[in-house]
């Protein structure tokens, strides 16, 4: 017998509909295909019918089997969120780099100085990845009750052959026992180890020649990210770094101009990256090439709150035509939050996005940004049953109350995971 959820009577359903081919980008991203007093139905998981509330009923009378009917009235219905970007399999915490960066201490010294990445990677190879799991489902719970519903999840905390492989494992286990979807990018280039400081390209050669081919072959990942910084990876190695892994069927993600301008985003578009991220010190001629070559910028407001820096320019680059995600960037370091809403507080307040192209930018594209633009990022027939019921009447309200969990709701492909705001009997995986 199939089973059946009829979300019925929300004040508004977005449905970010007309993104799936390709993503939104300049105003068609203010268009989310706002339904009032909208109803959903989502039968064995997949949704099977997008309308009105007339229409609705009349469509869920010709159907058999037990209908679990969720009243949405004096709420907004939204696609499950999508966080683009995230570093969530890790060991440890840097509580400790916040008070040295409040006291004069930049983000990147504190990295060169053998913290920072460096730290976290000593935790992540301590952790075995039974510890890697637990720690990392109570990060995946919280971003349950925040309305995410799909997450990417980059390596880089091993910098090891078999430290990234047991992040990467982690990351696959929780995606098969977890509600949550994760979906996995090798970032072996994220820092050089201490091991390699004196030999940074040997460190290179080992991510290529054996970290790679290996992680390809136990189809570990997606994608291939490379930290393109100044005092991290050089554009060129970057360049060797990412067509090696599109050679073994990675594409290519870049953490691109986060801290000084470095031509990451003229990379991105050279080798086609899927998305370049972060982008605060993105040049003019790189944003315009972006655009030429269909990038996304996943944009991360988040990370440049808690790094006291100016965040990057989403204005500039939506007017360019670049299709703009946003994320929280879930890392240790420079982002130890869960609340993708608050990152979407922050693109309205801190880089004027508008209330409409935040919650494009946090559905229908981050789901491009990661591959699953077929399957989720909309409330359309034929995609996945993973819905939001926000206590809200209108959308512009989630961005009104800013740094308040509003989320009421959350159905992951039909099932209710969260109810009032707090999670069911989400069996926490152990192993
Ligand atoms: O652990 O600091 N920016 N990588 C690049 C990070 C932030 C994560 C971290
Ligand atoms: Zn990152």
């Amino acid at each position: 017998m199939s089973s059946i959820t009829y979300i019925k009577r929300a004040s508004q359903l977005i449905t970010v509909r007309g993104g799936s081919k390709e993503p939104k980008r300049a105003q068609d991203m203010s268009d989310i295909g706002i339904i009032e007093h909208g109803s959903v139905v989502v039968e064995n998981g997949m949704i099977t019918f997008v309308g009105s509330d007339v229409e609705a009923e009349r469509y869920v009378h010709t159907l058999n089997g037990h209908i679990n009917t969720i009243d949405a009235s004096g709420k907004i219905v939204t696609p499950g969120l999508i966080d683009a970007h995230t570093h969530i399999v890790f060991g440890g915490s840097r509580e400790k780099e916040l008070e040295m960066r409040l006291n004069g201490a930049k983000y990147i010294d504190i990295l060169k100085a053998g913290g920072g990445i460096l730290q976290t990677t000593t935790s992540t190879r301590e952790a075995t990845e039974k510890q890697l799991i637990q720690e990392t489902s109570k990060r995946l719970n919280r971003f349950l009750q925040y309305g995410v519903t799909t997450v990417e999840a980059k390596s880089g905390y091993g910098l090891t052959l078999e430290d990234e492989l047991k992040q990467l494992r982690a990351a696959k286990k929780l995606d098969e026992r977890h509600p949550i979807d994760l979906v996995s990018t090798f970032m072996g280039a994220h820092a050089v180890p201490v091991e390699y400081k004196e030999n940074p390209d040997e460190f290179v050669r080992l991510v290529i020649e054996e970290m790679i081919p290996r992680v390809a072959e136990e189809n570990l990942a997606e994608f291939c990210d490379v930290f393109c910084e100044e005092g991290v990876f050089t554009v060129e190695q970057s360049e060797q770094i990412l067509e090696a892994g599109k050679g073994y069927g990675l594409k290519p993600k870049i953490h691109a101009d986060e801290i000084v301008q470095f031509g990451g985003a003229e990379l991105a578009a050279k080798v086609g990256a899927v998305s370049a991220d972060h982008l605060l010190q993105a040049s003019d001629e790189g944003i315009k090439q972006m655009a030429k070559s269909g990038v996304i910028a996943v944009l991360l407001p988040g990370t440049a709150f808690f790094l006291m820096e100016k965040p990057a320019n989403a204005r500039k680059m939506i007017e360019a035509g670049v299709p703009v995600a946003l994320s929280t960037d879930r890392n240790p370091g420079s982002s130890p939050t869960e609340s993708l809403p608050f990152i979407m507080n922050l693109a309205c307040l801190t880089m004027k996005m508008t209330p409409a192209e935040v919650l494009t930018a946090c559905t229908i594209n981050a789901a491009h940004a990661i591959g699953r633009a077929d399957e989720v990022g909309s409330i359309e027939v034929g995609k996945k049953g993973d819905l939001v019921l926000f206590d809200a009447p209108n959308y512009q309200t989630l961005q009104y109350n800013y740094a308040v969990n509003l989320v009421d709701t959350v159905i992951k492909k039909g099932q209710v995971i969260v109810e009032g705001g707090a999670l069911r009997d989400v069996p926490v995986p152990t192993t």
